[in-house]
């Protein structure tokens, strides 16, 4: 269900969570799809991978595909999310929108657990090079939702390092052997959604289990921030609501990116009637 109905501020970030956000840089909401949802977000994925592999992707490899979005309603649906947007908002405030998306399918790989070290990163590229702090801005979070089970460790699980998104950088073992000190697989549920911030070191891992792995990631950033995949949503801004129009990039002009005005960000008016507090 999109945002509409202010029962959905029940869902806003709670002190537990905005503490493990600001210690931690993550945190994960449980439950946050039904079953059903995971039923048919999954059936959509999959499609999408066999079509993948239908135009030559190697059955088997792992798929990164951004700019999923307009791939099915039920992948609109969860851009203004009434159980997750509110958390997002609380974070980042109302002047955001979502920058990138991608879901990655991550089949098994067959072969037996090994210790290579995994491709920790922090996300948006040349921000971390460019953006001057210690430690950087955040400007961005990620919602993950897990659609397979990754409750244990070996299922191609996204690892973090806790803590780590106040560092401008972290020791990698120089052996290409072992995983940073503190680094933990994030252990999640079908249905779990984990939130984390960009500049937690963190990083994708193989699967050797037998059980293929299903996640979508929703990048939530500030409106001035720019697209980081093709984000070919525009032709859905018409048959879209307000807010989920501004969070699908739609904005009145260049300027309002920065120095919004409310036409440009109907949340920001949603809050201002709904959640005062929320609006300033
Ligand atoms: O696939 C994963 O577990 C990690 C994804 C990732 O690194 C990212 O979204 O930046």
């Amino acid at each position: 269900m999109p945002i509409r109905d202010p029962s959905c501020l029940q869902y806003g970030l709670t002190d537990a969570e905005r503490t493990q956000f600001d210690e931690l840089g993550y945190f994960m909401v449980e439950n946050a799809l039904d079953p059903a949802q995971v039923a048919a977000l999954t059936a959509s994925t999959d499609a999408i991978y066999s079509r993948k592999v239908a135009e030559g992707h190697e059955q088997d490899k792992a798929l990164f595909y951004p700019n999923f979005i307009p791939d099915s309603p039920l992948y609109q649906d969860l851009v203004d999310y009434e159980k997750i947007l509110p958390k997002v908002w609380d974070i980042l405030g109302w002047n955001i929108y979502l920058y990138h998306a991608h879901l990655i399918v991550t089949p098994p790989t067959g072969q037996s657990p090994n210790d290579k070290t995994f491709g920790w990163h922090q996300d948006s590229g040349r921000t971390n090079m460019e953006m001057e702090g210690d430690p950087r801005p955040r400007l961005s979070l990620k919602v993950a939702y897990f659609l397979s089970d990754t409750s244990e460790a070996g299922r191609g699980n996204f690892w973090v390092v806790p803590g780590s998104h106040l560092w401008n950088t972290i020791d990698k073992p120089a052996s290409g052997e072992g995983q940073p000190a503190g680094a933990v697989p994030v252990l999640a549920k079908p249905g779990t959604a984990v939130f984390f911030d960009r500049r937690l070191w963190h990083t994708a891992s193989p699967n050797w289990s037998n059980l293929t792995r299903k996640v979508l990631f929703y990048g939530y950033g500030y409106r001035w921030i720019r697209t980081k995949d093709d984000m070919t949503v525009q032709n859905l801004w018409e048959q879209s609501d307000p807010i989920r129009r501004q969070l699908l990039g739609w904005g009145v002009n260049a300027n309002g990116f920065y120095s919004p005005t409310d036409a440009d960000v109907p949340l920001r008016v949603w809050l201002r009637e709904h959640a005062p507090s929320r609006a300033a």
